[in-house]
Parts: structure tokens; C-alpha cells; sequence
């Protein structure tokens, strides 16, 4: 069988060991080893060329913390972008836009991606100017470098590529995609703690279960993200079964 569609992934950190385990671990390892993606990562130190290897230094007009230099992070993404014809280059960053999953599915069609990690305060603003396609940033929250939100974006974006995934986990059915939060799941046993599962998902009848599982996703997505229903397109029975249960909860 011939490969057509194989991304290529370069990781470009002072911390590469982060990696190891995680690019080793269940689904990612299965994405590399069947050549669905490349993973890879880039040393920044090794871009350092002073006896000590120094990748940070003090920041113009004073203030807290280290800024990473400019040099050691040019010559890395130059040496990384010579690999293929079309790299995108995205530099993790709390300034940058939040990753969405239509974000993830928009990169998961590119052909190499280039991930940036910053550390310390973060990285000389002329990196960003010269070098820097896009910036991505996993939330609003502090975290304290770029390495967890990259090793975020690359789960993301491989269990999208064609294969990585079961036809059973198909990415087509997730929630985000849909817009609304699952239903909830149930397994064997059908008692646990004196928590019965559901009687209808024991019932052997399709139709009502799904649309007992449209409801909870419509229940659950009301309760705990009402701002995810506004961006969802749904059905006449969809908003019929919202209204009564708005209606319920005025009644309490
Ligand atoms: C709050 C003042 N600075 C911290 C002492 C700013 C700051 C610099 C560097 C805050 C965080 C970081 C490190 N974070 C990232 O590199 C980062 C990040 C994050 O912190 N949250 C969400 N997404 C991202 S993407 C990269």
C-alpha cells in the first residue's frame, strides 16, 4: 500500500525529553509507527553556538525573568524549514489565539507543521516578526513554557489525520464537532453503588435511544455550556425538547 498522505511534525524546544513519553504513549506512537505523521523534535541548545550554549538573556528595559535570543531560534527554524517545500510555522504563546477544534481540523490538512516552545518570559519579538506564521495559545491560564500546550496541539491535530483512528472512534462524531457535549455512557454492570443504568439503553430499541442521547447532549450542553447552544444548528425537535426543559426548571 502506497503512503500519500504523511505529516511531518518538528518540535522545536529546550526541553526534547518532555516529548519522549508522550509521543511514546497509545495513540501517537500508533500514528507514527503505521506513517500517518513524523514526530520530531529540535534541540534549540543545539542552535546555541557559545561555549555555554546559552539560549536566554536579560530583557532590554529591565524587569523579571529571561527572554529567549533570537539567534539560536532563527538558525533552528531555518535548518528545520530547509525539509519540505511548505512548512507553517506556529509558535506556542499566551498572546496567540485560542486553539479551537476548527483550528485543529484547518492544520490537520497541512503537510508540515513547525511548533515553537517558549520558555522563561518568552521569545525575542523579532523571532515572531521574521519567522512566525501563527500563535496558538491552549487557554487562558499561566502555564510555564510552551511544551504542554505543543504536546496539546499535536494530539489534537493527529487523531484527525485519515487512519489515526478507528472507523469506532471516528473523529466525525465528537462532540466538539457536533457542537454539543456528549451524552453519557454506561457499561457492565447494569447496578453499580445502587446507581442503575438508564432502562432505555438496556431496552434493545435504537431509535429511542438515540434520541434519548440527543436529549441528554442537549440537557448537559444547557446546564453546563448554554454558550455552546447558541453556535449550534438544531432541529425543530431539538428546540422543542430545550423548551420544555427551560419550562421544568421555571417550576422550581
Ligand atoms: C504573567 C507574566 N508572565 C509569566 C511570569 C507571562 C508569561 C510568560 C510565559 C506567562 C506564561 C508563559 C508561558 N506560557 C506559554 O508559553 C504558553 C501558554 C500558557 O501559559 N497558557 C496557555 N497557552 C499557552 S501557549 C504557550
Amino acid at each position: 500500500m502506497t503512503q500519500v498522505n504523511l505529516m511531518h511534525i518538528d518540535i522545536l524546544t529546550i526541553f526534547p525529553d518532555f516529548f519522549t513519553s508522550i509521543f511514546a504513549t497509545s495513540i501517537l506512537q500508533r500514528a507514527v509507527a503505521n506513517n500517518l505523521v513524523r514526530l520530531n523534535t529540535v534541540n534549540i541548545r543545539d542552535f546555541a553556538y557559545d561555549k555555554h550554549k546559552i539560549v536566554d538573556d536579560y530583557p532590554y528595559g529591565g524587569g523579571a525573568g529571561m527572554v529567549m535570543k533570537p539567534e539560536p531560534i532563527g538558525r533552528a527554524i531555518v535548518a528545520t524549514k530547509a525539509a519540505s517545500a511548505n512548512p507553517r510555522v506556529i509558535y506556542m504563546s499566551p498572546q496567540g489565539q485560542v486553539l479551537t477544534q476548527q483550528k485543529a481540523v484547518q492544520l490537520s490538512s497541512l503537510e508540515h507543521l513547525i511548533i515553537l516552545c517558549g520558555h522563561y518570559e518568552g521569545v525575542d519579538e523579532r523571532v515572531s516578526t521574521l519567522y512566525v506564521d501563527e500563535e496558538i495559545s491552549i487557554g487562558d491560564f499561566v502555564l510555564t513554557g510552551g511544551e504542554l500546550p505543543a504536546a496539546v496541539l499535536v494530539d489534537c491535530v493527529v487523531r484527525l489525520l485519515p487512519g489515526v483512528l478507528g472507523s469506532a472512534e471516528s473523529a466525525a462524531q465528537d462532540s466538539f464537532s457536533d457542537g454539543l457535549l456528549e451524552h453519557p455512557h454506561y457499561t457492565r454492570p447494569p447496578e453499580f453503588m445502587g446507581q442503575m443504568v438508564p432502562e432505555i439503553l438496556l431496552s434493545g430499541h435504537h431509535g429511542n435511544i438515540a434520541r434519548w442521547r440527543r436529549q441528554e447532549s442537549l440537557r448537559r450542553t444547557w446546564e453546563r455550556r448554554p454558550d455552546l447552544l447558541a453556535k449550534v444548528r438544531l432541529s425543530e425537535a431539538d428546540y422543542a425538547f430545550l423548551d420544555r426543559l427551560r419550562r421544568s426548571q421555571e417550576r422550581f
